[in-house]
């Protein structure tokens, strides 16, 4: 049941353009940090192309909403508000990190801004948000809880049991797929016979709807509908069509994927499509180009700030780790000399 709500306007396109870019730009200096040997971890997953899933529905969020994301969830977590000094730290390891370098691009989490977790695992998030909904709705707080995974995760059982029990319990949960067209070398097609996603959303009793992730209003207005309705007890699903502009990861250059088929997708770009419509609505390109530079200047000094940043001390190991009141880890080697001396 893909929806088409009334023509989108221009009011907060810029707003919504600023965090396009600053999302487009900061995964720009993430791809830097890798090449520069600077990420801790081997795997960085860019979410260039998608900014307007991310914008689009983080927009229609509000303060104490809740989240998870999967492994390529840097934007989304930018779009709610991450300090892109803190995360960009995470992302090399630094102790002035989100998780003090301990969660890395794929584990970065923050109860603060209501991130409950970026997940490696496909689906792995996606149950979390029911568990939040429920607690949301028992506690009255009025919060909706939001669950983003990529189409790989259409395959995934844990997606069907958590959509089932927020329609069955009428939770305040909403799942967004951001269809990104591959799962690493696997196109969507080579997946599934049934590519209208949301028609299996729709199965299960929730409200669903497809959109076109180009125009990031066309996201925002989706986003809006489908949270309002959960936010009054209808969970809802939304399918973000849009493209992977690079490979799956930092290393993959997407053998799979024609010259062509990249083209015709990277031309579909929501960041250069916000752009040609602010013009086209009167913003001066000057203008545009001020709010750009602006945004990689403070990009770039997250880059500097974070390979200059301190690595987190050897004793920190297992702080954060533990539940407080756990019993510290005996160490390895003491633990070995214990085994030993028993025999
Ligand atoms: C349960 C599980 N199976 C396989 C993998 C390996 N894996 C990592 S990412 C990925 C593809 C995910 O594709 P998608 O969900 O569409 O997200 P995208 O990478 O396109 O953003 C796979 C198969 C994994 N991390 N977890």
């Amino acid at each position: 049941m893909t929806k088409t709500g009334p023509a989108p306007s221009n009011t907060g396109l810029e707003a919504h353009y600023r965090q396009m870019r600053r999302i487009r730009s900061f995964e720009e200096r993430v791809g830097e940090l890798f090449v520069r040997g600077e990420s801790a971890g081997s795997m960085l997953h860019l979410s260039i192309g998608e900014e307007s899933a991310a914008v689009g529905v983080c927009s229609a969020m509000r303060d104490g909403d809740t989240f998870t994301t999967h492994h390529r969830g840097h934007g989304i977590f930018l779009a709610r508000g991450a300090d892109p000094n803190r995360m960009m730290a995470e992302i090399a390891g630094k102790a002035t990190g989100y998780c003090h370098g301990k969660g890395g691009s794929m584990h970065i989490a923050d109860m603060s801004l209501g991130h409950l977790g970026a997940n490696a695992i496909v689906g792995g998030g996606i149950p979390a948000v029911v568990g939040a909904a429920l607690a949301a709705r028992r506690r009255g707080t009025g919060q909706l809880s939001v669950a983003f995974f990529g189409d790989g995760a259409m395959g995934q059982g844990i997606l069907y049991e958590s959509m089932n029990m927020a329609a069955l319990w009428d939770l305040p949960a909403v799942f967004v797929c951001i269809n990104n067209q591959w799962g690493m070398g696997t196109r969507i097609d080579q997946a599934t016979r049934v590519t209208a996603l949301h028609d299996r959303a729709a199965a299960f009793g929730l409200a669903a709807e497809t959109v076109d992730g180009r125009d990031v209003r066309e996201v925002q207005a989706a986003a809006a509908r489908i949270l309002d309705g959960a936010r009054a007890g209808r969970p809802g699903f939304l399918a973000v069509e849009c493209y992977r502009f690079f490979g799956h990861a930092r290393k993959d250059k997407s053998p799979y994927r024609s010259p062509k088929e990249e083209a015709a997708g990277r031309s579909r770009d929501p960041v250069a499509f916000a752009r040609d419509a602010l013009i086209a609505a009167g913003m001066a390109e000057a203008r545009l180009d001020e709010i750009d530079q602006a945004i990689a200047t403070e990009m770039e000094a997250s880059i500097d700030a974070a390979i200059a940043a301190e690595e987190p001390p050897l004793q920190a190991m297992f702080r954060d780790v533990f539940a407080p009141d756990a019993p510290e880890p005996e160490p390895l080697a003491r633990r070995i000399d214990r085994v030993l001396a028993r025999d």
